[in-house]
């Protein structure tokens, strides 16, 4: 029941995101809702309150006005073929992404995207300035637009002003690389609000800002002085995201699912052993650590294909960035390896498959995964391993967690890896593999009320309220 129509109206909630929250169909050019957490828990405090998304409508050059959709007005931001070269693929996902992740790939740096970078952002400010009502409250998402606060609080002083940063914020000696950290820092203090997933995180940029600018901290408020001459308090606070559990809940009730995740272990020859990861293509995600780890296993005879298969999900992700083509032939080069030297006929050591696939397909292959591998070297959260954990509605499973996502803070009850220690992360794998029926039902029913009671409606309401309490 999407109904896309032409209007203008001053909304009283503003979210700003790289992108809208909805996909045009290439078939029949109709708008419908992209899946995902942030949309989930966002749509209903928009609808109730008439409120406005700002983004990018995901094509380049597309100059569309504003329009409602689903009791949300969007809000359209134009990116040229350029902009998105520069901006998204450059500096956001060339530059601040490798930086951020502990430099895990080496970050360009270069200033012609930083130019782009800067320019972009105030055409996502300029757009959420033109749509915000008196006074409103505007929330401003990710790392994309960091610039995007300081640049509305100078176009619109009457406004409130959050963001939320979904990666991690690194170390100073880290951060201080970034040719432009004094820019990035005065641009996220123009929040009031400024959230991390990890108290680490809000630690780490509390840091960098008394480091660089020598603004007192304290116990996450600090004091930024203004233009004339007073101080003002922001927040650097952590509100770690979440999923929406009772979809994946759902969904792993339904019979066609259950069926279906019966069908995978099937079609797999029926394993006693089913290895699961689920990840964009990236190289924050350990991917490459995982498939040594499970490589060796096998080369050490810890391991039959005859009893055990990994399946790989790897969604396509960033292909026009360099480092991400050349982690795909990595990748795939070391699943062929493995294949090649370990596949029977019959049975497969690494199904790889280099596919997105439908919410439904994911439910399914949880349930039919026996144990499950995050192995990320760096992660702001890691949603599917909240996603593992709320899909396992028969309370078993067995979640590897990397202690290097915000996600281990919190799922304190599931195998912790350091997905460098190559022989830890072996014996992790065959201690999750062995685990005793007892104990991963244990287990699981602690990460599942972790979950359930701690959802992404909830982490709304926390950085909502807080941002209800600032006063201008
Ligand atoms: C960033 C931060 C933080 C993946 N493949 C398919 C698919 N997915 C879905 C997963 C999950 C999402 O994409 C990935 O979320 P993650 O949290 O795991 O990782 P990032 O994409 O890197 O997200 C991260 C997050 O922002 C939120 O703040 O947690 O740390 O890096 O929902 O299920 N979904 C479908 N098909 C796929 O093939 N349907």
């Amino acid at each position: 029941s999407a109904h896309a129509t032409g209007s203008t109206t001053a909304a009283d909630l503003v979210v700003v995101s790289n992108r809208l929250p909805v996909d045009r169909s290439p078939e029949d050019e109709q708008w419908r809702p992209s899946p995902g957490g942030l949309v989930a828990a966002l749509e209903p405090v928009l609808q109730s309150t008439g409120g406005a998304w700002v983004g990018w409508p995901g094509q380049p050059d597309l100059a569309l006005d504003p329009f409602s959709f689903d009791g949300m007005e969007l809000v359209p931001v134009e990116l040229s073929a350029e902009d998105l070269e520069l901006f998204y693929e450059g500096f956001s996902n060339d530059t601040i992404w490798p930086l951020y992740h502990d430099v895990i790939s080496p970050p360009a740096y270069h200033r012609d995207w930083w130019e782009a970078y800067v320019r972009v952002n105030e055409r996502y400010a300029h757009a959420a300035a033109s749509v915000a009502a008196e006074n409103a409250t505007v929330w401003v998402h990710d790392y994309q637009l960091q610039l995007v606060p300081r640049m509305l609080r100078e176009l619109r002083p009457d406004v409130i002003i959050g963001y939320f940063h979904h990666i991690p914020f690194p170390a100073y000696g880290i951060y201080s690389q970034l040719p432009w950290r004094t820019q990035v820092l005065e641009g996220l203090l123009g929040a009031d609000v400024i959230g991390f997933q990890r108290v680490a995180d809000a630690g780490n940029f509390a840091r960098a800002v008394r480091r660089r600018l020598g603004f007192e901290t304290k116990a996450g408020s600090i004091r930024v002085p203004t233009a004339d001459g007073s101080v003002r308090t922001a927040i650097a606070k952590a509100y770690p995201i979440s999923i929406d559990a009772s979809v994946y809940d759902e969904l792993a009730r339904r019979p066609d699912v259950q069926q279906r995740a019966r069908e995978i272990r099937e079609s797999l020859g029926d394993p006693d052993v089913v290895l699961f990861g689920v990840d964009r293509l990236d190289y924050t995600k350990g991917i490459g650590h995982r498939l040594k780890a499970y490589g060796e296993l096998l080369a050490d005879g810890r391991l039959d294909v005859e009893r055990v298969t990994l399946v790989q999900v790897a969604s396509p992700s960033r292909e026009r960035v360099a480092a991400y083509m050349q982690l795909r032939d990595e990748i795939e080069l070391t699943v062929g390896r493995i294949n090649g030297d370990y596949d029977t006929v019959g049975h497969t050591a690494i199904r790889y498959l280099h596919h997105s696939y439908p919410r439904e397909e994911m439910v399914a292959l949880y349930l039919a995964a026996d144990v499950m591998l995050v192995t990320a070297l760096r992660d702001g959260m890691n949603l599917v391993a909240k996603e593992y954990v709320a899909s396992r509605v028969d309370g078993d499973g067995v979640l590897v967690l990397s202690e290097f996502t915000g996600a281990a803070d919190e799922l304190t009850q599931a195998v912790r890896v350091n997905p460098h220690d190559i022989e830890g992360l072996k014996d992790a794998i065959t201690a999750a593999i062995e685990m005793p029926v007892a104990e991963r039902r244990r287990r699981m029913r602690a990460l599942r009320r972790r979950v359930r009671d701690h959802d992404v409606e909830r982490w709304s309401r926390a950085f909502l309220t807080d941002l209800d309490e600032v006063t201008r």
